[in-house]
């Protein structure tokens, strides 16, 4: 397969220091050869041009929602990164940097296939509007705004209107959502695997379901948004937002291993390493591990 590996430097969307220097990281830690496995061809195509913002000029351009229009700017850019990288019968595998990616990743991706899926495999729901959000970070936003709810710069990214339809959405690994956030999942009637649901039935019922609705539905294409803070707050003390009762890292490399190996995914982004709060470089030798497990399944 022919891989296109795009980084996103960017911590904008998670307002907090280090997850900019992910993408560079996993370079160094040799993630092109552990996509290529030998087999593959990635074409490294660098990284999305990320300006330089002040911390003062946060609320510019938004009084909650921050660093608004760089973000805008960012995701537009990698939509289109993206979109020419399916065009060219390219796998778009995209390095983070913050989960505010997946808006630009799933409206790039979105415009070149006719009935895309996303699966969302995170701690949290990513699906909070600007009023449902208690944090003004538009990382909380992506799934959201995907779906046409949210602010219009986001909805309306790169093309009109929504990228993704709700029936093809599938939360999976979720425990931590806001209010708002389980509002709106209830309304859209989102698929949602919680962690309280893995633990009452099992991952995998849970994943085995997804594939099968997966594999009935109409769609054409499932992109699969990777957010690290799925694993357990123990495995994962690099990225900005742990949350406990997570993933173990079989459960983790189980879950990729019935996604990509089900060959349905023609997308990917894999988010929310945060090299500065790493501890014995714990995190960054399990994505890495991860990574290497990924470039066998494509
Ligand atoms: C919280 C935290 N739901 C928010 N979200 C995320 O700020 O919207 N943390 N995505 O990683
Ligand atoms: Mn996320
Ligand atoms: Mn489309
Ligand atoms: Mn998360």
């Amino acid at each position: 397969m022919d891989i296109n590996l795009i980084g996103v430097p960017v911590q904008y969307g998670c307002d907090k220091d280090g997850s900019q220097e992910g993408p560079g990281r996993l370079r160094e830690l040799g993630i092109k050869e552990a996509l290529e496995n030998n087999r593959n061809t990635v074409y490294d195509m660098g990284n999305i041009f990320v300006p330089n913002i002040l911390p003062d000029l946060k609320y510019k351009w938004h009084k909650k929602m921050k660093y608004l229009n760089p973000l805008v700017e960012i995701n537009k850019n990698l939509a289109h990164m993206v979109y020419c990288s399916l065009s060219a019968n390219c796998f778009p595998f995209v390095v983070g940097g913050d989960h505010s990616l997946g808006i630009g990743s799933i409206a790039g991706a979105s415009k070149y296939f006719d009935e895309m899926a996303v699966i969302w495999v995170d701690a949290h729901g990513d699906i909070n509007d600007l009023e449902t959000s208690p944090s003004g970070n538009i990382h909380g936003m992506p799934l959201a705004a995907s779906l046409g709810v949210g602010h219009s710069s986001i909805t309306n990214l790169y093309y009109e209107g929504r990228k993704i339809k709700p029936e093809n959405v599938y939360i999976l690994g979720a425990r931590d959502l806001d209010p708002g956030e389980i509002r709106l999942i209830e309304k859209l009637n989102i698929n949602l695997y919680t962690i309280d649901y893995i633990n009452s039935n099992s991952l995998d019922g849970a994943v085995k379901e997804i594939l099968s609705k997966l594999k009935t539905s109409n769609v054409d294409s499932v992109h699969l948004s990777f957010d690290i803070d799925v694993f357990d707050e123990s495995l994962v003390p690099g990225t900005g937002t742990p949350v406990k009762d997570g993933l173990s890292f079989d459960e983790g490399r189980y879950v990729l291993d019935e996604f990509m190996g089900s060959k349905l995914i023609t997308s990917m982004d894999f988010v929310e390493l945060n090299p500065a709060l790493d501890q014995d470089n714990k995190t960054e030798i399990l994505c890495m591990d991860i990574l290497r497990f990924i470039g066998e399944l494509l």
